[in-house]
């Protein structure tokens, strides 16, 4: 915040206000409060990166994509079958804390069900 005296400001703008309650009208404007433009700076984005392996079932795969990134059965069943091929998939994009938060709770889920499933986040 910028406070600056603008009483010079405050004259001219006295002067061109008709005469009307010119002590008011100076009291009120010798003195503006500048905001300054808020700096909202975008967060980076990271994408969740799914790996290929030979064990982790399909189906099990396409529940994480429905219940951690909120992909349908369809959405979901292509972006396995994705990674089943191409050796690792997008599961979506977030901030670094979204990202991991998900990344976490999907790999905790599979280690508790035993499957070697690998995630990774990048930068975008
Ligand atoms: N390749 C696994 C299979 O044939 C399926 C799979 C897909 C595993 C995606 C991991 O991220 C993965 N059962």
């Amino acid at each position: 915040m910028i406070t600056s005296d603008y009483s010079n400001f405050a004259e001219k703008i006295t002067l061109n206000s008709n005469n009307e309650k010119n002590d008011d009208f100076k009291n009120k404007f010798s003195s503006i409060v500048l905001e300054e433009k808020p700096k909202l700076k975008k967060p980076p984005l990271y994408k969740v990166i799914m790996l290929n392996d030979d064990y982790t079932p399909m189906e099990f795969v396409v529940e994480m994509l429905q219940s951690y990134f909120s992909k349908s059965q369809e959405q979901a069943t292509e972006i396995m079958l994705h990674i089943h091929q191409k050796g690792l998939g997008i599961c979506g994009l977030y901030t670094y804390e979204i990202a991991e938060s998900k990344a976490t709770l999907v790999l905790e889920k599979a280690r508790k069900n035993q499957h070697p499933l690998q995630i990774k986040l990048e930068k975008e």
